[in-house]
């Protein structure tokens, strides 16, 4: 017989609905209300993009392939899917409860986000492990990235080269590819936090299948806090890089991102657009991971081998 084997998959969440942003927005500011301003703001960017993102819909299908992808490839486990979300329900201690109440002695964890930090697969992987003690009937292994995976690094490739077959032989002459992940304050460098340096490995795998090398990393997204992000940012990237460096057509790919979400379809497709406008330079961004088979069977591949690896 098949063993259960829990396959929580755990992610940011978004608001559903209008009325949930604030509510998530508190969250992710641990409890402290933003102010209206803030609110607006922040609506304002959820309007830009449609209202509500797409995220919801996005991440249940990627969980979802993600468990059809593990029980069709092999037969040593049944797996059983938990979403559990980081800053709205079903809440990430939501699924560990349900897997402690359905019995489930072992589990599998993979977060939706390819790059480990402290600030943000650890907090999940930490939630989640906190919460199951509580019950002490499930058992939980995690994935902690998969920043370098062949699959992965092959997706990037083959949508960015699509990219640059766009592209007119002028245009492809003063390309530069921008490879982005979500900025974090600047003190996880201090702590030493891999982040950083796993953004770059991605980076530089990358360039290298596509044998590239005109290619930058940047950050994005940055919060709205006091304290220092870690930079460049894509947006003063843009900019530098056409004034110093003479490149007059940028492709983003935001690889620490796996979702069309307000991150990429704001900051990217709106905000480093715009910079572009505004220098007359070409605008290029890659499709997002979403469902793709070659994603899903990477991140199947990598939660496999945790399955097989659990001691
Ligand atoms: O709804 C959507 O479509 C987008 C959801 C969304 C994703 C996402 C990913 C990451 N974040 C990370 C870190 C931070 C830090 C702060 C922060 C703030 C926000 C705000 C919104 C938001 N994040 Fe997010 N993030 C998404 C949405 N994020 C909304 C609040 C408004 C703003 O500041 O823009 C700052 C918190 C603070 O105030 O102290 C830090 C990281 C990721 C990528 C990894 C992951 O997915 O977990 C890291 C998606």
């Amino acid at each position: 017989a098949k063993k259960t084997m829990g396959l929580l998959v755990m992610a940011y969440g978004t608001p559903y609905k209008e009325e949930d942003l604030e509510r998530f927005y508190t969250h992710i500011r641990r409890g402290r209300q933003p102010s209206q301003e803030a609110l607006d703001e922040l609506r304002e960017r959820y309007d830009a993009i449609g209202g509500i993102s797409p995220l919801a819909r996005i991440t249940q299908e990627q969980a979802e392939a993600l468990r059809d992808r593990l029980n069709a490839d092999q037969d040593e486990y049944e797996f059983k899917l938990y979403l559990g979300l980081k800053h709205i329900d079903p809440f990430i201690e939501d699924a560990v409860k349900q897997m402690a109440e359905d019995g489930v002695e072992e589990a599998v964890s993979i977060v939706l986000a390819p790059h480990y930090s402290t600030f943000s697969v650890k907090s999940y992987n930490g939630r989640a492990k906190e919460e199951a003690e509580k019950y002490g009937v499930t058992t939980i292994t995690s994935v902690e990235s998969w920043y370098d995976e062949p699959g992965f690094i092959q997706y990037w490739t083959e949508h960015i080269r699509k990219e640059y077959e766009k592209m007119s032989k002028e245009e492809y002459e003063k390309a530069v590819l921008v490879v982005s992940a979500h900025s974090l304050p600047e003190k996880i460098i201090q702590n030493g936090d891999p982040y950083p340096e796993q953004l770059k490995t991605t980076a530089d795998l990358i360039a290298d299948q596509l044998q590239i090398q005109n290619y930058a990393i940047g950050w994005q997204s940055e919060g709205n806090t006091p304290d220092p992000w870690i930079g460049p940012d894509v947006q003063d990237l843009t900019r530098d890089l056409y004034n110093e460096k003479g490149y007059r057509t940028f492709v983003y790919a935001p690889v620490g991102f796996v979702s069309d979400h307000l991150e990429v379809l704001y900051d990217n497709d709106y905000e480093c657009k715009v910079v572009c406008d505004e220098l007359g330079a070409s605008y290029y961004r890659p499709e997002m991971p979403n469902t793709h088979p070659l994603f899903i069977e990477t991140l199947a591949k990598v939660v496999l081998n945790q399955a097989k690896s659990r001691g």
